[in-house]
């Protein structure tokens, strides 16, 4: 049974499988790792909303790991929703997922045609989580998503695995604000989303993030390969609250520009 590791243990083995398809994040993690411990604020998963493949359904190892259910997000205009969990000594994670039946019909066929060919006992297991995808797809499967929605092409294409890791300000020795590690990032040669600026949030709202451009890589698809964002790398700064705790939730209007890390066209 895959669901004997540790919690531990599935965090590496998502991490081993998020560093083979973003290879600059290993950069970038060795590039803080130089002089600081790097800890890691969150990871983040993306699903289709239809039945055994819901959040709530990807989340179940986790609450079997002991993870707790924490709070629900809306995105209207992305047509998604999420929820995000946590555990007294592992990073949060957050989970969306599409809401299907808010598209195309030609869409809606497409994907649940993809959904279909999933074995869905396999998503409570552990090792789902860095599975990748579970199902087979032409390129024009993708290429025809991807004019309806960019998160949908990006499910399509790589499926169940973390779609990004976080590096916590707070725990870099080396820097004290998001805009000294913004600069070094970028010094170092990595590209930043900049969809409503580099900096998501504010000190006001306890939480300023950025993240880098998920980089292309080749995937296989049916009949051809193609080009196409992956994964990126995000960067975290929390505030403490009025009872000096830092704050541990996310913040829908900054989330909603984060998930544009993975667009194809630069923003
Ligand atoms: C998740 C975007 C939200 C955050 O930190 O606000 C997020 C995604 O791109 O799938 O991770
Ligand atoms: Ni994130």
């Amino acid at each position: 049974m895959s669901n004997s590791q540790s919690v531990e243990q599935l965090f590496e083995n998502m991490w081993q499988d998020y560093l083979a398809l973003n290879p600059d994040a290993l950069k970038i993690f060795e590039l803080f790792s130089q002089e600081n411990q790097v800890v890691n604020d969150h990871v983040a998963f993306r699903t289709f909303g239809l039945p055994g493949l819901r959040v709530e359904d990807v989340a179940a190892p986790l609450l079997e790991a002991g993870y707790v259910e924490v709070q629900e997000y809306d995105f209207e205009k992305k047509k998604l929703r999420a929820k995000h969990y946590a555990h007294p000594t592992m990073p949060l994670v957050f989970i969306s997922e599409l809401k299907v039946e808010e598209f195309s019909r030609e869409a809606q066929t497409l994907i649940k045609q993809l959904v279909s060919q999933v074995d869905l006992n396999k998503v409570k297991e552990q090792d789902f989580m860095y599975s990748g995808r579970p199902w087979t797809i032409v390129s024009d499967v993708y290429e025809r998503l991807l004019e309806e929605s960019e998160y949908a092409a990006w499910v399509a294409a790589f499926g169940y695995r973390p779609n990004h890791f976080t590096v916590s300000i707070n725990d870099l020795a080396q820097f004290e604000t998001i805009e000294q590690v913004n600069q070094f990032v970028k010094d170092n040669g990595f590209p930043l989303n900049t969809s409503g600026g580099e900096v998501k949030g504010t000190p006001e709202s306890m939480l300023e993030q950025s993240s880098t451009l998920a980089n292309h890589v080749e995937v296989k698809f049916s009949d051809t390969t193609l080009t196409i964002p992956s994964c990126f790398y995000e960067f975290a700064l929390r505030y403490p609250k009025a009872n000096g705790e830092l704050f541990k939730g996310f913040i829908a209007s900054s989330a909603d520009k984060i998930f544009e890390s993975t667009n194809s066209k630069a923003a």
